[in-house]
């Protein structure tokens, strides 16, 4: 059975450029459910260990120092078959391919620069939510 949530980071761009509640609108609308919320900023080592599975790929490096270039907002959301949904409402990964009215369509402003994260199981759902948030934050 499908898990009922996700992990997500407005990542640095889009939290500069004051789309924060645009882009938590969206998700709302699309019927996700904030159970937890942060603003923070990884530090480089923390953007490395939260990506540490890219790490072989040749952006990694790049990808670590965007993700450390400034604040960031962390989310748990609940929905049925969140996982998958949730990669449909971002869309795909690099703008130029995602579809029209995606959070990353509208966002986005690079394949690095890409406005949101999202998890891609069920599985990571789990760690990357336990990477951020601990039990008492969770509602
Ligand atoms: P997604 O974020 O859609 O799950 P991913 O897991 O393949 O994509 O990659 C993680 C992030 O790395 C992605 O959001 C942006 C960056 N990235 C991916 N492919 C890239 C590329 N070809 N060039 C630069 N950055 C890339
Ligand atoms: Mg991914």
């Amino acid at each position: 059975m499908a898990g009922n949530v996700t992990f997500t980071m407005i990542k640095p761009d889009a939290v500069k450029d004051n789309h924060i509640g645009g882009i938590t609108k969206m998700m709302e609308e699309a019927g996700f459910r904030v159970v937890a919320l942060k603003k923070t900023r990884l530090t480089e080592e923390r953007a490395g260990q939260f990506y540490e599975v890219h790490k072989e790929r040749p952006f990694y490096g790049d990808l670590v120092k965007y993700m450390s270039s400034g604040p960031i907002v962390a989310m748990i959301l609940e929905k049925d078959n969140a996982v998958l949904d949730f990669r449909t409402l971002i869309g795909a990964t690099n703008p130029a391919q995602a579809e029209e009215g995606t959070i990353r369509k509208i966002y986005a402003k690079s394949v690095e620069a890409n406005a949101v994260h999202g998890s891609d199981s069920d599985e990571n759902a789990q760690i990357e939510g336990d990477f951020f948030f601990g039990a008492d934050e969770r509602f």
